[in-house]
């Protein structure tokens, strides 16, 4: 009668948690116990965006993972803090909003109110009282704050960390502080700066994208067109971090794949800066000795990765946005370059980068000269020079880079070889290169190249840079892929900028920027009647009511910012405020955050592996030199969980149709049997696909830990008459033990399927046995239950035992009940099993041979054949091979 039932299960269990509050987090890990080392488990998972869709199950994937090791933890004396909350800024409510008119702070609730008892459903362990969500108005408070930490100081010296920054420092020739100039000094070195480079303008989402949300010239979401276009932009200096956010992931306990995309992201990239003279041009003449920061008028700076192939230089490439197109484009050239920097401006760079690409350019006209060796050489306009990297020329060495390979054949332009690359290549490819007819980017060693000759290229870098150095054309110089951040986005329902525009007398903008006051902070939305956007890059807050628009600031007439910051900033600094979500006087106590962080575990989708892990570990480590935060890094260690594919081995989608529902998996199956399932399907970081077969095994072998306790032909919940306070059999301690050392090491190495293995070994070993003792069984639901929480503290209950097993004590195993006095070794003859004998547990590889040899059933067999192959596993078999 009382058979496993997870619809009265469950929700019972997760109305004790509720009601009991018996996952929520102390303000602080507790101090060590006696003899005991104060141990804290902050276990992050990525918050879900609080789609219309519902939890998709993928989520309990990485959410039920945190949960076994934190429940699991809490078991092993941990202090455990385990939150969760909601991305809940983002497009689709905007959009919603635009077609019914409805608020997007309705909808969006209605989502979360969906997504919460969706979670609540599957029994995760998270304190709920530190929900947040980053639409809340108290959580956009602090998003804006730190944005003024962002915005108020400036990255050179933040970098000198403890240092106080209350004086600006401002140059001498740049004036008193508050005059024009000091201040748009000031503005020039903030982390937040505007900016109207051009940009991914997305007319059918009516926004601006960031670079990474547009592919292949199409909106990542949507796959709507996207133009480019010059417009005024918020950016962040995440470029001032570059150095640091590379070198300071080499410690993280990160999946290499994701420090190696990081690395690659960021793209530094070390060689030299190096002029070359105009040839026409007057001025530009260098002074030995002092290589300028900036390039002296008439000069043509280059960066370089290649030093050494200074020789090989035959041409040279300005990109068609350079400063210098104008004054380097002669009369005869003016019509072609005018059309093809046109045409260029419409190409995104990824199209002008691809190497696949056919090459294009133009020639201006104009000639500069190489340093090293007074040779005059064309320069050309090329997209696939690029205006946002390095100085945005290069000096072109055909022979030796293949982009300039492609474009020297299809123009004519010489190509002259000036590394010799040795047994690299065949003596037919190397004779190829030094002709010319071939190219080669490998090192070797130089030729054509004056007194350098025969010098190994690492050693000609630092020889020529030292040479140019001295001579005042060169110098070192590190550079990197990573752009700055694009931060704005024309949308409404993202956090308003705290920030406004000076007016003047007349109404007009004075060009400079007036910050809200903390105290005045947050800068709430306003009400809006229309959320249309109107198909300008203007944004939607353009439309607000004058009150919220114009407001004043010390006495000065403002217009509000009306870009909204995207959906990345409120994801940025969550895990913080998890730690004190209720603080109104900061975004997090000191003490509480020096305590919890840094997040010893995150994991979530590897889609994350750049983007909100890059902005994130930049905000942090702006918060560090701000001293707000104590840890230069926040995650410690992370883990990507695998994507959760179709039965049909696709990625879910829904125009596939093959999205699984969590809610009717639970309905019919139960939380645990979902949890349990998801666990069971492979590897983590693997992935894998869906299949409701499976889930219904572990619902069967849920079923069988249940009659294994409870007695199910009885007319009442009762124990099943084989449970009892009888002492384990050694065998029945040796399987315990070995349970719980599987279990417990498997936890701590994420290995969930493999712990469900051992522990439905450990089911059908109890299931034969004539006894089922509490010593065992107790011990067991104790591992069961990180796992499967509820039917854990079901049968924990029914054990006897009223409180809850949350903080019960996690069970220790002892080696000595895992020795084995004798051990059972199965006798293969050419792979098929013959007999068995019994050996001593540490017999050697000769005597376990001699037995099985022995064994008179085998004897037989083997008698007068002789043996090819003779294997030996110790503890498991020996295969005996005849001949033929
Ligand atoms: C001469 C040369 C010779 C180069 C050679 C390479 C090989 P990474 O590693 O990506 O930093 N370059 C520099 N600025 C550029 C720009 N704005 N747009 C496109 N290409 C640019 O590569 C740096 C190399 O890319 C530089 O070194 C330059 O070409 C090119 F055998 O200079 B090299």
């Amino acid at each position: 009668m009382p058979r496993y039932n997870p619809a009265t299960i469950e929700p019972k269990w997760q109305a004790y948690w509720d009601e009991h509050k018996t996952f929520a987090a102390p303000r602080l890990p507790s101090p060590a116990a006696k003899g005991k080392a104060a141990k804290k488990l902050y276990a992050l998972d990525m918050f879900p965006y609080p789609s219309g869709d519902g939890l998709h199950v993928g989520h309990p994937e990485g959410y039920t993972a945190t949960d076994i090791v934190c429940r699991a933890r809490r078991m092993q004396g941990y202090s455990v803090i385990h939150p969760m909350g909601f991305d809940a800024f983002g497009l689709p409510a905007e959009e919603h909003a635009i077609k019914t008119g409805e608020h997007p702070r309705v909808q969006t609730e209605k989502n979360i109110t969906t997504f919460r008892r969706q979670l609540k459903m599957l029994g995760f362990s998270y304190d709920w009282d530190r929900e947040i969500a980053t639409t809340d108005v108290d959580y956009v408070r602090w998003t804006q704050w730190i944005f003024l930490q962002l915005y108020d100081t400036w990255f050179d010296k933040a970098q000198q960390k403890g240092r106080p920054i209350a004086e600006l420092e401002i140059p001498a020739d740049i004036g008193a502080l508050g005059t024009d100039a000091a201040r748009r000094w000031v503005d020039e070195q903030r982390l937040a700066y505007q900016s109207s480079a051009p940009v991914n303008w997305c007319p059918a989402l009516g926004t601006v994208l960031a670079n990474e949300e547009v592919i292949d010239g199409k909106s990542e979401r949507g796959d709507h067109p996207v133009e480019r276009r010059p417009l005024r932009q918020w950016m962040l200096r995440i470029t001032a971090y570059g150095d640091r956010l590379e070198k300071e992931l080499e410690p993280l306990d990160w999946p290499e794949s994701v420090k190696a995309l990081q690395r690659n992201w960021i793209g530094r990239s070390t060689g030299a800066e190096v002029d070359f003279r105009l040839a026409a041009g007057t001025n530009g003449e260098a002074v030995a000795g002092k290589f300028p920061e900036k390039p002296a008028d008439g000069v043509l700076r280059v960066y370089t990765t290649r030093p050494d192939t200074l020789f090989g230089a035959t041409y040279m490439v300005i990109a068609p946005e350079h400063p210098y197109v104008d004054r380097l484009t002669t009369a005869a050239q003016t019509e072609p370059v005018a059309t093809y920097v046109k045409a260029a401006s419409f190409k995104s760079d990824l199209d002008r980068t691809e190497l696949a690409k056919d090459k294009t350019g133009v020639f201006t006209g104009s000639y500069a000269i190489n340093p090293v060796n007074g040779e005059k050489i064309p320069i050309w306009i090329a997209d696939y020079v690029l205006i946002s990297y390095g100085t945005g020329a290069i000096m072109a060495v055909p022979a030796h880079d293949e982009r300039d390979f492609e474009f020297a054949q299809k123009f004519g332009i010489a190509i002259k070889a000036v590394v010799d690359p040795g047994e690299k290549l065949s003596a037919a490819e190397r004779d190829a290169v030094l002709a010319g007819k071939r190219v080669s980017p490998e090192a070797g060693v130089a030729v054509n190249s004056g007194a350098f000759d025969g010098t190994p290229t690492a050693e000609f870098k630092q020889k020529i840079t030292a040479w140019l150095a001295e001579r005042g054309v060169g110098g070192e110089a590190v550079n990197y892929k990573l752009r700055d951040w694009l931060f704005s986005r024309q949308r409404f329902w993202g956090e308003p900028f705290p920030l406004a525009h000076e007016l003047d007398a007349a109404g007009k903008p004075t060009g400079f920027l007036r910050t809200v006051p903390e105290t005045d902070l947050p800068v709430d939305l306003p009400h809006l009647e229309d959320f249309k956007p109107h198909g300008r890059p203007e944004p939607p807050l353009d439309k607000a009511p004058e009150e919220w628009l114009y407001p004043t600031i010390d006495g000065v007439r403002c217009k509000r910012e009306t870009n909204t910051m995207p959906q990345w900033a409120g994801s940025c600094w969550y895990y913080l405020r998890f730690l004190d979500p209720k603080n109104d006087a900061a975004p997090i106590d000191p003490e509480v955050e020096r305590a919890w962080m840094p997040v010893d575990l995150y994991i979530g989708g590897a889609e994350h592996a750049v983007l909100h892990l890059l902005y994130a570990r930049f905000w942090h480590k702006v918060l560090y030199d701000r001293g707000v935060v104590s840890t230069p890094e926040p995650f410690h260690k992370l883990v990507n969980q695998g994507m959760i594919l179709g039965e049909n081995g696709e990625k879910m989608s829904k125009s596939r149709g093959n999205v699984v529902n969590p809610d009717e998996v639970v309905s019919e199956y139960g939380a645990d049997s979902l949890r349990l399932y998801e666990m069971f399907m492979g590897p983590l970081p693997d992935s894998k696909p869906w299949s409701m077969e499976g889930v219904s095994g572990v619902a069967n072998f849920l079923g069988r830990v249940w009659r294994l306790i409870v007695d199910e032909r009885a007319d009442e919940l009762k124990l099943h008459e084989l449970v009892s306070d009888t002492p384990p059999t050694a065998d029945q301690l040796r399987m315990l033990h070995a349970t719980i050392k599987a279990v417990t090491e498997d936890i701590d190495k994420l290995s969930f399927n493999t712990a469900i293995a051992r522990m439905m070994e450990f089911v059908n070993f109890f299931n034969k046995e004539a006894t089922r003792p509490r010593a065992c069984l107790e011990p067991f639901i104790k591992l069961l239950s990180p796992f499967a929480p509820h039917l854990g503290e079901e049968l924990w209950q029914l054990l006897g035992h009223p409180q809850t097993l949350a903080y019960a004590d996690w069970p220790d195993f002892d080696e000595a009940h895992l020795r084995r006095e004798t051990v059972d070794i199965v006798v293969q003859i050419a792979g098929k099993v013959r007999g068995k004998v019994t050996v001593p547990a540490d017999a050697d590889q000769a005597t376990i041979l001699a037995a099985a040899k022995a064994e008179p059933k085998i004897a037989e067999l083997i008698a007068g054949k002789q043996l090819v192959k003779e294997i030996v596993v110790p503890g498991r078999l020996v295969n005996l091979v005849p001949r033929g």
